[in-house]
């Protein structure tokens, strides 16, 4: 089976007091006995991460967040942890019961929602049981609410109809390259095999992209960087796009015609995965560093660290040559990011593959709001390299408008 990276996954917060049916809930939006249920309050007490496909919603990952519930921690411990959930979350739901008197637990949950302009739904858990409180009380106050029964499963299709209506607002609503392309489009993709390249197989980006064109209608072919003029000529229609790996785009860039769009799989993901606005303003913010400036690299998970690792070793090395100055770097990875930014010149992030863009965007708004220039790793490659204004021509006619 084709397996979705946890990146692209639609990541779902469930929150709710103690007993209200959180992992009852997970279990009826599955369709299999997933989560622990028990009839002793509080089982599990670390929130509960779980990668399932729901129809027909598609990949999801269920973040159960048994612990942070009104009695597992109190105040601004549970704040705290509530935000570490929602750094990964897309969309939260609030589970309650008909009888669940409303307090400042759902109340606070919904301002940290609201702030983080994160969509969210109240679930007004076991509707198989009398009590009207607490939807008199959404009503009044005009909280969106659905009513299931996770026991006899009442309501859950209408639940994951509300749910795929509030997830394109903040769940990967940045395509890779459909919106670029039209039904019967062509779109050549330039893969180089040299020995970082897997055996036997295309690497994870390239079949992603891959399939979005498909999707979108279009006709994809593949070839090296090698065949490249050979695979042009053959082709009776112009591409509408050729795609390439950055490490070959010289030679892409000299062998296309100048008015056959060229882009990078790097650009694509950039805007996938995060803001290429931002990206793109902040990169500048590497002509102005002096001797002694600080920067910041982070990267979003921590992946086996190798010799020749672009973060810690390749872009060092690049922003030597092209500064000439003597730079100092912080690395974080993984989920701590720092709370001060201030005393970094540039933050230069990862792309982010093995995330999901929620977590990707938190960093950039984070960076924004200490007023410090964000970029990416492809981003800064395609600047250094002089080729950053062709590999974002492409875009200018796509749903996220650049500036
Ligand atoms: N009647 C009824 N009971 C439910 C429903 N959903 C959950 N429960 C029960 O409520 C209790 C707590 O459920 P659980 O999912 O463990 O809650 P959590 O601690 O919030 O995750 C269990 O005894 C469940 O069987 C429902 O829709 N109707
Ligand atoms: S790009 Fe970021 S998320 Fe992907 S492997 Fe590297 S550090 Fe991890
Ligand atoms: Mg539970």
């Amino acid at each position: 089976m084709y397996r979705t990276p946890a990146g692209n996954r639609l990541h779902i917060g469930i929150f709710g007091k103690r007993n209200t049916g959180k992992s009852s809930l997970i279990n009826a939006l599955s369709g299999q006995d997933a989560a622990i249920v028990s009839e002793i309050a509080g089982t599990t007490t670390d929130p509960v991460y779980k990668s399932m496909e729901i129809l027909p919603i598609g990949p999801c990952k269920l973040i159960d967040t048994a612990g942070i519930d009104d009695q597992g921690v109190l105040g601004k411990e549970r704040i705290k942890r509530t935000q570490v959930v929602l750094r990964k979350t897309d969309l939260g739901l609030i589970v309650v019961n008909p009888d669940t008197l409303i307090d400042s637990f759902e109340n606070d949950l919904v301002d940290v929602l609201q702030s983080k302009k994160l969509p969210f739904l109240f679930v007004i858990n076991k509707s198989d049981l009398a009590g009207k409180k607490a939807e008199d009380y959404l009503v009044k106050h005009k909280l969106p609410s659905v009513k299931v029964s996770s026991k006899t499963k009442q309501g859950v299709e209408q639940l994951k109809e509300k749910i795929m209506e509030l997830a394109p607002l903040g769940w990967s609503p940045v395509p890779l390259v459909a919106d670029l392309i039209n039904p019967k489009d062509v779109v050549v993709l330039v893969c180089p095999i040299d020995n970082a390249m897997p055996q036997g197989r295309l690497i994870l980006p390239q079949v992603q992209v891959l399939r979005d064109i498909l999707d979108a209608n279009a006709t994809a072919y593949v070839t090296k960087e090698t065949e490249l003029l050979d695979c042009i000529n053959s082709l009776k229609k112009k591409p509408k796009l050729v795609i390439t790996d950055s490490q070959v785009f010289e030679d892409v860039r000299d062998i296309l015609p100048k008015d056959i769009p060229l882009t990078s799989f790097s650009t694509i993901f950039a805007r996938h995965k995060g803001d290429l606005n931002a990206y793109i303003q902040s990169v500048y913010a590497v002509d102005n560093l002096k001797d002694g400036d600080e920067i910041l690299i982070a990267e979003a998970c921590t992946h086996h660290v190798q010799a020749e690792d672009i973060g810690r070793s390749k872009i060092p090395t690049w922003l030597l040559n092209y500064t000439k100055k003597d730079l100092h770097y912080e690395v974080t990875a993984g989920g701590d990011f720092p709370e001060q930014l201030s005393k970094y010149k540039l933050i230069i992030s990862c792309g982010g593959c093995m995330v999901n863009r929620a977590e990707i965007m938190h960093r950039v708004e984070k960076a924004k709001a200490a007023g410090v220039p964000i970029t990416n790793y492809g981003i800064l490659m395609a600047y250094l390299s002089g080729i950053l204004k062709r590999v974002i021509e492409p875009f200018k006619g796509g749903l996220v408008k650049l500036d």
